[in-house]
């Protein structure tokens, strides 16, 4: 059940196969509390994000309503940096492997969560999609969540940074309307830049409302078609991935010792 929204999570499948196991309890409990929902969450988040640091893995977590261009980024992201930077995906819908498909056209490593009813992705569920797929150590792991603007805010995945995506067509008062989103988001971008000639949409508005609910979040202007502000973006990317890199010796350093 979704803590957030309340809803159900009955069929999840990863790459397909069904996920279900007895062993580590996800029975029917229906009385299980928000607190051990999120508790439970948080300890998974912790093991996946010990592994992401050790193999000095940045994994952001894209998070956005449906059709704001998440996929679309992503394809064009691989394409541009696959040649120079090992990747992977992790897509998550509710159901069908097109968002994966779309994906693995690039040749970039992909699994597809399904979620059924669940309105998110969590860290067990990617715990389980990690057992699929095999990353080098010092890749960049994207994670398309669940397209929805309020569950997936409260769920750690274990990722280095969340990344909210809005795009200019949804309106610039969507960081006040869904403030837990845009407050757990180091980085905003905000995309189809290319369409503001038709729309009425106040782009410093919009950065306003951003910075009002996060004082501290990154904010990177794109169109995921025409390619405007990708380099940004790609700087962006590059300067996380020297952090993660250098946070991955430290911790070595300190096993090491
Ligand atoms: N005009 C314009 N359309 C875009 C842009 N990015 C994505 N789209 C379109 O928006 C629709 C939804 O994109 P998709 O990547 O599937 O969104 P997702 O649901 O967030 O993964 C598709 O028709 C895309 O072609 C953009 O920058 N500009
Ligand atoms: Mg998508
Ligand atoms: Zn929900
Ligand atoms: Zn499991």
């Amino acid at each position: 059940m979704c803590v957030a929204c309340g809803c159900g999570s009955d069929k999840i499948t990863i790459d397909g196969q069904q996920h279900a196991h007895d062993s580590h309890g996800h029975g029917s409990r229906s009385l299980q509390i928000e607190i051990d929902v999120l508790a439970k969450n948080n300890e998974y988040a912790k093991q996946n994000r010990d592994f992401f640091t050790q193999t000095a893995t940045l994994v952001l977590n894209l998070v956005s309503s449906p059709g704001s261009g998440k996929t679309t980024l992503l394809t064009r992201t691989l394409n541009d940096l696959k040649s120079g930077l090992p990747m992977a995906v992790i897509e998550g819908d509710q159901q069908t492997a097109n968002d994966a498909e779309r994906i693995s056209a690039t040749g970039v490593p992909v699994v597809q969560i399904n979620t059924g009813k669940g309105c998110h992705l969590d860290a067990h569920m990617i715990s389980h999609a990690m057992e699929k797929l095999t990353i080098e150590n010092n890749s960049v792991l994207f994670i398309e969540n669940v397209g929805n603007l309020v569950c997936p805010a409260m769920f750690d995945l274990g990722e280095t940074h969340k990344v909210a995506i809005l795009s200019i067509t949804e309106g610039e008062d969507k960081p006040i309307k869904y403030p837990d989103l845009f407050h757990a988001a180091d980085l905003l971008l905000l995309n189809k830049l290319d369409l503001l000639p038709y729309l009425d949409f106040d782009v410093d508005q919009c950065i306003a409302y951003a910075r009002q609910v996060n004082s501290n979040i990154e904010i990177i202007q794109v169109s995921a078609t025409l390619g405007t502000g990708l380099n940004d973006w790609y700087a962006w990317l590059e300067k996380q991935k020297h952090k993660q890199a250098h946070d991955a010796f430290e911790c070595t350093t300190v096993l090491s010792k």
